[in-house]
């Protein structure tokens, strides 16, 4: 394998085979529909489609983590930036809307380069393009991978201190804690010296957290059942999407939100040739959303080999920053 930091960058940077494409996910929903319980990975929620919604989720009145996580790096974006230091590469796992990540950059004593890392290059170009117009002394590098396999970087940017990691949004609560100590093992090794600066949301009054997985307004319910509609354009499935109800709960032992797309009825499904039976109340499982007490999700860190500094959270205690150093 080569691992000169030039090519890998041009490998990372080419389109294929990192796009999530439709072979990916014929191979994931088939196995997944002949598991017991049906599941399907929750990357698949984020096509074009999904992803649009998701933007809408981020604005609702009762998914409160979006704009707690902006409050908490406004008020707190000069003492994040004195750990994150002068003269950082920031290295973004998920490009994001760039809302978050410019609020770092503007506190920042000269930023040398920003790296997002995204397994849609049209995606993480796009973000990549927009910071790079307006921060003209920063080097953009957009890398496409898969952040949850094992990674390689480009060399740090020649005039870089130090990397720092960015995982913003609580995406970490998507992965299972063996699989969020998995991706931060990894984190860890590509930080070295550096650090990361991470979003996690918090255990909290299940009503809560019930309300922000169920609004009122059926954005959740659309993005949930959207992975269907996904499957009925690319995989030439028949899901009937009126015939499946989106069913999210909160599991206090398993501290997680679970969501579901739960059959009405007995019904038989075809995807990608192959015929699949739900019975009726059977469920498809889309995702789990994990969340975290701060002292659990320090320790989690700890596992990974990183130190925890700080943390920030708001007057309710919905949602915590993290800053983790790797030594
Ligand atoms: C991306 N991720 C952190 C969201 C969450 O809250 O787990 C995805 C989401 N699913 C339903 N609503 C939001």
């Amino acid at each position: 394998m080569n691992l000169d930091p030039a090519s890998i960058l041009s490998v990372a940077a080419s389109e294929p085979p990192f796009e999530s494409d439709a072979a990916d996910f014929a191979r994931a929903l088939v196995c997944g529909l002949r598991a017991v319980p049906k599941r399907v990975p929750c990357k698949y929620l984020y096509d074009a489609a999904g992803s649009a919604l998701f933007e809408r989720i981020c604005d609702l009145p009762e998914y409160y983590p979006t704009r707690t996580e902006l409050g908490l790096l406004e008020h707190h974006a000069g003492e994040i930036a004195r750990h994150i230091g002068d003269d950082a590469e920031l290295v973004e796992f998920g490009a994001g809307s760039g809302v978050k990540v410019r609020l770092l950059l503007d506190a920042l004593a000269r930023p040398r380069a920003y790296v997002p890392i995204d397994i849609s290059g049209p995606h993480v170009r796009a973000a990549a393009g927009r910071l790079a117009a307006d921060y003209p002394g920063l080097a953009v590098r957009p890398v496409v991978a898969d952040y949850t396999r094992p990674l390689q970087l480009p060399a740090v940017a020649g005039e870089a201190r130090r990397r720092v990691g960015f995982f913003p949004g609580s995406t970490i609560g998507n992965f299972a804690p063996d699989e969020a100590v998995r991706f931060l093992l990894m984190a860890s090794r590509v930080l070295k010296g550096g650090g990361l600066l991470v979003g996690v949301d918090l255990v909290k009054d299940p009503a809560v957290l019930h309300a922000a997985y169920n609004d009122a307004a059926g954005v959740t319910a659309a993005f949930n059942r959207n992975v269907l509609d996904r499957a009925n354009r690319e995989l030439d499935a028949d899901f009937d999407l009126d015939r499946f109800a989106h069913y999210a709960f909160y599991h206090p032992l398993a501290q997680r939100i679970e969501m579901h797309l739960v059959s009405l009825d007995r019904q038989h499904i075809h995807v990608a040739g192959e015929r699949f039976v739900f019975a009726a109340g059977e469920a498809l499982h889309t995702e789990d959303s994990y969340k975290y007490t701060v002292d659990g999700f320090r320790a989690l860190a700890v596992r990974a080999g990183f130190v925890p500094a700080a943390v920030w959270s708001d007057p309710q205690q919905r949602f915590s920053l993290h800053w983790l150093e790797s030594l």
